[in-house]
């Protein structure tokens, strides 16, 4: 595992796998995010300080509390909402020139998609969407901006909850098992802004390790993951990604 801060040159060796690659994927969590404005959840200002995941981002506690969870994810949307793609997200879309590239993100925020990235794994859902709990309907439409309106209903009477994944649900199957599927044949594969603590989601970078793909980590301290990745930039995913992308195309003499 080779550690690089984030003035350090990117390195020969990822060049060339960069020069040779055909599939480069991106595994990322909220740290993409975190120069939109969005908070991360396990950080120093992180969504967890505040307030436990057990206690909103799962359905007992919605069903509990209703309110509470539905205001929580108010607040979180209206962030979304008011945030833009970064200088991450833009480059990676950016790749897309060069290689074919699969995008799994654990993030809920839609930001990968509004930077223009076209292959996105949704891996825990997306908070811009919502359904009904009892008939299923959609409410992609709800106002973001009601302030202390309590929680939603649908026509039919049910609570409407965000379309993401609470700890103890079921990630969407064709997105779990098309991710895994391309990091199985991923040539490099880039994990961005996450502390690889939530699964199963966090297998999929291994999938890739094990497929024999060049692991490469963007975060701004050490993770989990850092002892296997075959190297590290630390540094913000806004200021590496670009010179990642930057390396790629002189390394493909475009
Ligand atoms: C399930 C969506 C069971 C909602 C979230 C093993 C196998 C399977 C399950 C488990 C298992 N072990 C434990 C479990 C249970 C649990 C789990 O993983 N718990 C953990 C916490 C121990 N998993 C589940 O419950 C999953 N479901 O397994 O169901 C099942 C099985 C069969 C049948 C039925 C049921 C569901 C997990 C999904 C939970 N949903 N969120 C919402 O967002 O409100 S979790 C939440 O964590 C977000 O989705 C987030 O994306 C995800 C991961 O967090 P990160 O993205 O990594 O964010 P974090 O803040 O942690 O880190 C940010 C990183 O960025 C940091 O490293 C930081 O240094 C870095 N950073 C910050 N700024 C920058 C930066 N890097 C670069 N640049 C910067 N500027
Ligand atoms: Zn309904």
């Amino acid at each position: 595992m080779k550690t690089k801060n984030a003035s350090s040159p990117i390195s020969d060796d990822l060049k060339r796998r960069l020069a040779d690659a055909r599939r480069v994927g991106f595994f990322t969590g909220a740290g993409v995010s975190a120069e939109s404005g969005i908070p991360t959840f396990r950080g120093d200002q992180g969504l967890w300080k505040r307030m436990k995941p057990e206690e909103l981002a799962n359905f007992d506690a919605f069903m509990r509390n209703p309110d509470l969870v539905w205001e929580w994810y108010q607040y979180r949307r209206k962030i979304v909402h008011d945030a833009g793609p970064n200088a991450a997200h833009r480059a990676i879309v950016e790749m897309e020139a060069l290689f074919e590239v699969e995008v799994a993100t654990q993030n809920v925020d839609n930001l990968h998609r509004r930077a223009g990235s076209t292959t996105v794994r949704e891996l825990h859902g997306n908070i811009e969407r919502n359904y009904c709990v009892e008939c299923g309907t959609r409410h992609d439409d709800i106002e973001i901006g009601e302030k202390d309106a309590g929680a939603a209903r649908c026509a039919c009477g049910g609570l409407i909850r965000p379309d993401v994944v609470w700890f103890g649900e079921m990630l969407p199957q064709s997105e779990f098992t098309r991710a895994e599927d391309f990091a199985a044949r991923a040539d490099v594969y880039f994990v961005v802004g996450t502390s690889m603590v939530v699964y199963p989601a966090a297998y999929i970078p291994n999938t890739a390790r094990v497929g024999g793909a060049y692991l490469v980590e963007v975060n701004v301290e050490p993770t989990e993951f850092s002892r296997v990745a075959a190297e590290s930039y630390f540094g913000k995913a806004g200021e590496i990604m670009p010179r990642i992308a930057a390396a790629a195309r002189e390394a493909r003499n475009v």
